[in-house]
């Protein structure tokens, strides 16, 4: 049915697609914050393309960072696409915190389809966008340097998985320009996303950001795993392995087997709303619960994918800080171990109330119950390390500590969920919603946080304003308490998620306190940017360039900061689990090798930058039916990969000569640097040369 010329050009896109013709069209409070927010997306990408031609940089931003192989770039890069959605994710939380706490008794300034999309968005993005990059943007630099390898084993391909997960990122932020986002939530449940409900592009949208991420994420579990299986140093046998690499193992499985059911979902959801299928309509026999099965065999372990790195860096930093071995280190590996394996047994208590039987529901409502375990042996597991441990409250500490207070009350709101006859009664309501932030905001991103703060100075060769730190730390606490606990009360008096208007004036006094603590989560957020902006201004006064400022326990600290591209110049051989503690204690830790070997290293290839740039016009041209562009995109991928695969020289050689001279030279700078004792580290005089522990 193609009725006009354009048509073929142009699908389903017209002047009404863009947020500044509503604005004209119907001004009113709802279309002048969704055509600011999309005047801030655009001048955003205006200011960065401005400033990079500005400083002359783009030839060194093609050469140093689109085309790199090298894992700790590419974990660099997904780390900024975590914190640009987390920026956009919070301003979006602190909007909808606004709406409800002016929408009692009367309407907010947005409207109920506005709403919509902000629950949408900041709960996608916050999953998909922001959690996920975060954690594999940490795996990638970290783990290669901890398991003592050159790089990971698939490099092109974690490049083209950074492409995927990009390209999705900017579909999300295309959607607030050009049409609108879903506003089925980050579920995206059917029937209300099938075509007969949502026959707009925001659906379209949601569907290619996820699908395109989610292989990303699927080829990333794949790359990690067989990393760690294959590229460990010699000497480090499994019970030698590092626990946030163990953590990072077991949350890859989880990528590899739990990504995969929600790419079925997603593209099952595309031939409903595309080929007019049937999978989750009445129509015809089809059956939503299939859906919902299929997205909570996914959902679920999700919740341990973004959880378990946090729990592998909150190890590292409560030994690190303590100055002590890890307490119970065995038990904690199997206690991941086991929440892995337990987390795909317990997906059904995410529709307890959806119509199965009262004994189905037990069993899941007390396989929930077990994962309780396993997490409890790791809390006390930390508590031990910290015990007659010389314990620093450096920021990263800090975001430790108030993680594990935290956790344990969101745990203990889950097992009571967990109970079927409890969750009949809050399901959906706001409970829900204070439990879940309750786990992953001090689970996840008080993990990144301290991660961030830990290995920030591994990344770049500076440490982090400290003082900036703390000050963020304390806004980001009293946010969350003020924030979240609120909801906790109005979850059991009835309110329920996703409401845009409320009519019990006894909620009013608790949205009050919780709109005061997304101002302060807010302010915890500028906070940390202005603790980048002060620390790259005073870098060169808290430079580590010696590579070790915390008296680091495994490999990744005993190289130069930033390290080389090839991380080592010898590959260390491992005798111990505290692999460069033991380095440290038997006075091998800085020692220049007798032989040095070539290294090889992979070339730059300009196959993920063009992947991504076609996906992104691939994600968009299937949301607004552009089907001509659709089959250039498809081409497009599939010649990069077609051209790449007859290329035959993708590795170029560093000399041994070259590298012996650099280990040589930072040996040597090593002498005028002044070792420091650990109540120092967070003073001028920490240039990373920890002395050695007592
Ligand atoms: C930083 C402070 C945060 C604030 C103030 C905040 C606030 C909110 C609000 C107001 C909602 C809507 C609740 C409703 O349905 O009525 C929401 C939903 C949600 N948030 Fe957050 N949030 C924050 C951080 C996070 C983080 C860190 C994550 C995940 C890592 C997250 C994941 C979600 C998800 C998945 C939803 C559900 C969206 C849906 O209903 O589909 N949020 N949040
Ligand atoms: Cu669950």
């Amino acid at each position: 049915m193609i009725t006009h010329p354009l048509h073929f050009w142009l699908g389903k896109l017209g002047v009404d697609s863009l947020p500044f013709v509503e604005l004209i069209k119907d001004p009113n409070s709802s279309t002048v914050i969704g055509a600011v927010a999309a005047a801030i997306a655009i001048g955003g990408a205006v200011a960065a393309l401005v400033l990079i031609t500005w400083f002359g940089k783009w030839r060194s931003f093609w050469s140093e960072w689109l085309t790199t192989l090298d894992a700790k770039k590419i974990g660099i890069m997904y780390i900024v696409v975590a914190l640009v959605m987390l920026i956009r994710a919070v301003i979006e939380a602190a909007l909808m915190r606004t709406q409800q706490m002016l929408a009692v008794n009367q309407a907010g300034p947005l409207s109920p389809e506005h709403f919509g999309e902000l629950f949408s968005t900041h709960g996608t993005i916050m999953i998909f966008f922001m959690a996920m990059p975060f954690l594999i943007g940490l795996i990638n630099v970290v783990m290669p340097l901890q398991i003592g390898a050159r790089d990971v084993k698939f490099p092109l391909l974690n490049a083209i998985s950074l492409a995927l997960t990009a390209s999705g990122g900017a579909l999300i932020m295309i959607s607030l320009v050009i049409g609108k986002f879903s506003t089925g939530g980050w579920s995206g449940y059917p029937p209300f996303t099938e075509q007969a409900f949502n026959p707009g592009p925001g659906v379209d949208y949601w569907i290619w950001a996820l699908t395109l991420s989610s292989i990303g994420n699927t080829l990333t579990g794949l790359n990690f795993a067989v990393t760690i299986y294959k590229m460990r140093a010699p000497g480090m046998t499994w019970f030698r392995v590092p626990l946030f690499t163990w953590t990072a193992l077991c949350t890859s499985i989880l990528m590899i087997f739990a990504m995969v059911p929600l790419t079925v979902a997603t593209a099952m959801l595309a031939l409903d709303r595309y080929a007019g299928f049937h999978f989750f309509t009445n129509a015809a026999g089809g059956n939503m619960m299939n859906y919902a099965n299929l997205f909570w065999l996914f959902g679920h372990p999700e919740v341990y994918i973004v959880i378990l790195p946090a729990f592998g860096v909150f190890s590292e930093v409560f030994s690190t800080f303590s100055g002590k071995r890890l307490y119970g280190y065995h038990s904690l590996v199997f206690a991941t171990m086991a929440i892995a394996v337990l987390s795909f047994t317990v997906w059904l208590h995410h529709f307890f109330t959806m119509g199965q039987t009262a004994d189905m529901n037990a069993v899941f409502g007390i396989a929930t119950m077990l994962i309780g375990v396993p997490t409890g042996v790791k809390v006390y597991d930390w508590l031990l390390t910290m015990v007659r441990g010389r314990v620093r409250l450096t920021t990263p500490m800090l975001f430790s500590i108030m993680f594990m207070l935290t956790f344990v009350i969101g745990g203990l709101t889950g097992v009571i969920l967990a109970n079927p006859p409890v969750d009949f009664a809050v399901h959906n309501s706001l409970f829900l919603v204070a439990h879940f932030h309750n786990m992953l905001i001090p689970g996840t991103l008080f993990g990144m946080f301290a991660a961030y703060y830990v290995w920030f100075p591994k990344m770049f060769g500076f440490r982090l304003s400290e003082r900036w730190g703390r000050i963020s730390f304390w806004f980001w606490s009293f946010g969350f308490y003020l924030a979240f606990m609120p909801l906790y009360a109005i979850g059991l008096m009835g309110g329920m998620r996703r409401t845009v208007e409320w009519y019990e004036p006894a909620y009013l006094p608790w949205l009050i306190v919780a709109f005061v603590g997304a101002l302060l989560i807010t302010a915890g957020l500028i906070s940390q940017m202005i603790q980048l902006w002060v620390s790259i201004r005073d870098r060169a006064e808290l430079a580590v360039p010696a590579g070790d400022p915390w008296d680091g326990l495994s490999l990744e600290w005993s190289m130069s900061a930033p390290p080389p591209e090839y991380n080592y110049a010898v590959v260390p051989r491992v005798h111990d689990r505290d692999a460069f503690s033991w380095m440290k204690h038997h006075g091998t830790a800085y020692t220049a090798a007798d032989e040095y070997e070539d290294i090889q290293i992979p070339k730059n290839s300009a196959v993920a930058p063009v992947i991504a740039v076609f996906a992104v016009l691939l994600g968009f041209a299937l949301t607004w039916h552009i089907w001509w562009l659709t089959i250039v995109s498809l081409v497009g991928i599939w010649a990069a990969v077609i051209a790449r695969s007859f290329y035959q020289d993708t590795e170029h050689t560093i000399p041994a000569r070259q590298v012996r001279e650099e280990h040589e030279n930072w040996l040597q700078s090593l002498r005028e640097i002044k070792a420091v004792t650990r109540e120092q580290e967070t003073t001028p005089a920490n240039r990373g040369l920890a002395a050695e522990a007592v």
